[in-house]
């Protein structure tokens, strides 16, 4: 699809705020995307498309969570998690987008996950980065992020744990295991 019907697609979905943020992530996919070798059109997409499924109503994504193949236990989780995985599935649905890239991208950027590769990570930082952010640690995740996408995942993993744990919450699974993951590695 198209960059700019992507953008027209995605518009009315969300709040003013809330797309002027997904045209901000695409633009930081972009620029992470520079020494990658990754698909730069592709991570834009995935940009404008990541937060597509954030305003549905909680009842519509947790009646796609039942019916669909999604993880069942998404459920017992807080409701903010649903949007990534659903919204991957509805952009195949509505938009037509069958990209498996683009979809991966878009169902672990609120997560994470174990093993994500590159072009997950780059939607992953580029959400937690994106200029518009101002989360404690934000800006030590942006300098690393120009470098090192593995060492940067990890501390926005580290950071949300923290904020989790700090304000008493679940944290799911997968946030754990690509947190491990990036540890073990050595980050
Ligand atoms: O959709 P956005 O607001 O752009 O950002 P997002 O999709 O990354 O949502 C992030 C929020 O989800 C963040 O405020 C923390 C919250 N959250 C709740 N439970 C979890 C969680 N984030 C992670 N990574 N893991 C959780 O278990
Ligand atoms: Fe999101
Ligand atoms: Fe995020
Ligand atoms: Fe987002």
């Amino acid at each position: 699809m198209d960059i700019e019907l992507a953008k027209e697609k995605v518009k009315p979905h969300l709040t003013k705020e809330r797309y002027e943020h997904s045209l901000r992530v695409a633009e930081t996919a972009k620029m992470l995307a520079d020494r990658s070798g990754e698909d730069v059109r592709k991570l834009e997409l995935a940009g404008v498309l990541h937060d597509y499924a954030k305003y549905r109503p909680q009842e519509e994504l947790a009646r796609w969570i039942k019916s669909s193949t999604l993880p069942k236990d998404l459920l017992a989780f807080h409701h903010e998690l649903w949007h990534g995985p659903v919204g991957a599935l509805l952009i195949e649905k509505e938009l037509g987008i069958k990209d498996k890239v683009i979809q991966g991208a878009i169902r672990y950027h609120t997560t994470g996950a174990a093993n994500m590769n590159k072009f997950e990570m780059i939607i992953f930082l580029a959400d937690y980065i994106e200029p518009g952010r101002s989360f404690p640690g934000v800006n030590e995740v942006r300098k690393v992020a120009e470098n090192n996408l593995q060492q940067a995942c990890w501390m926005a993993l580290s950071n949300t744990i923290h904020f989790l744990v700090g304000k008493g919450a679940t944290v799911y699974p997968d946030t754990f295991y690509a947190y491990n993951y990036l540890t073990r590695l050595g980050y």
